[in-house]
């Protein structure tokens, strides 16, 4: 008989680990459980015809995670990376977007599956959505086990859907559909039979798989907001060793075309040398920055244009390429780049 294939599933926490705070009390806060208390819950797993192992760090909920942790995770999966054909993390959905992103980015020439996933309601509760995004999870995660084609990019697994993680945006604070994939199509749809958009998976990396093990923190974002005040921009331009910023504009790229407001970005382009990007405030569509005289404004003032890339993915790309320690136009000119599948070639200036 052949080896079982095997999956290596790290647990952060999130709600799909997650109890009531008071056991007899099911109106108290959730909070974050260990695997140990878990188990019972999760014994459908051993129904798979798959081998898993469990690697568990402290589960908390996902607003109190940090780049470090997804470093943490990155170094995890090196780690392992030879042992295991696919990879599952259970990661707390409220910024499940920017996890799966800095995970897309820091694992280099990935050539296997890294399914990130939660759910709404916790595993330990009767009705729930975590079972079902747990075991579809898994599935992806060893496909050839379950006659699937690999996916060996980083996604997210949510409500039969499997979507490109540095796509994803979380559009529901409860409701099961909790995530959309931006400007792209998903990869996977289970909902009946299992549909696989082959012709949108990324192809396996040819080169050694590595990791980078550096989000640079030093960046801000922030939405632009009918009435914002230069004094407030220029408060954030100067935050004491800010490298670079992400800007969500209105619509299509467009921003407030006063003087007073544009002196203030210009001094961030140009006095602080600071990176900064424009993407927009909408869920789909990109920013188009030449459109509009208020969008073309900003872009000749040296703003770089982050065409369709979510807010999330945008952001965490930023701490990418300056964790690295490119130069600044290096850093504009790889940002406008499509490095893992987050942003669109297309008629972006
Ligand atoms: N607050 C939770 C978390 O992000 C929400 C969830 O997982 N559904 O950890």
């Amino acid at each position: 008989m052949s080896a079982k294939a095997k999956v290596f599933i790290i647990y952060t926490g999130g709600t799909l680990g997650m109890m009531h705070r008071d056991a007899n009390d099911s109106c108290s806060p959730l909070a974050p459980a260990r695997w140990e208390r878990l188990k019972k819950f999760v014994s459908f797993l051993k129904r798979l015809p798959v081998e898993t192992v469990l690697y568990e760090m402290d589960p908390m909920d996902s607003s109190d995670i940090n780049p470090d942790c997804w470093i943490d995770i990155a170094r995890v999966i090196r780690d392992n990376y030879n042992d295991y054909s696919g990879f599952v993390v259970l990661h707390g959905t409220d910024t499940m977007a920017y996890g799966a992103a800095a995970l897309s980015f820091l694992l280099e020439n990935l050539g296997k599956p890294v399914i990130i996933t939660g759910s709404q309601i916790p595993i330990s509760e009767v009705r729930n959505d975590a079972m079902q995004n747990l075991a579809s999870a898994i599935m992806f995660a060893v496909p050839y086990t379950f006659g699937l084609p690999i996916i060996p990019e980083v996604s997210i697994f949510f409500n039969n859907k499997l979507l490109r993680g540095n796509r994803a945006k979380k559009i529901d604070s409860c409701g099961y559909a909790g995530f959309v994939s931006c400007n792209y199509p998903v990869l996977a749809d289970t909902a009946g039979n299992i549909f696989i958009n082959e012709r949108f998976v990324r192809k396996p990396a040819e080169k050694d798989f590595f990791i980078s093990e550096k989000l640079e923190k030093e960046v801000f974002l922030f939405d632009i907001f009918p009435g914002i005040t230069p004094e407030v921009i220029r408060y954030i331009f100067n935050i004491p060793n800010l490298k670079g910023a992400v800007l969500k504009t209105y619509g299509a790229g467009n921003a407030p075309t006063n003087e007073s407001f544009l002196k203030e970005i210009e001094f961030a382009v140009n006095k602080k040398n600071l990176v900064i990007v424009n993407v927009t405030q909408c869920i789909y569509g990109g920013i188009k920055p030449s459109r509009y005289n208020a969008g073309a404004k900003l872009l000749s003032r040296g703003v770089i244009s982050g065409a369709d890339m979510t807010s999330e993915a945008a952001l965490i790309k930023l701490m990418f390429l300056l964790g690295k320690g490119y130069e600044v136009e290096t850093t504009k000119r790889l940002m406008q780049k499509n490095l893992r599948g987050e942003i669109s070639a297309g008629d972006y200036p």
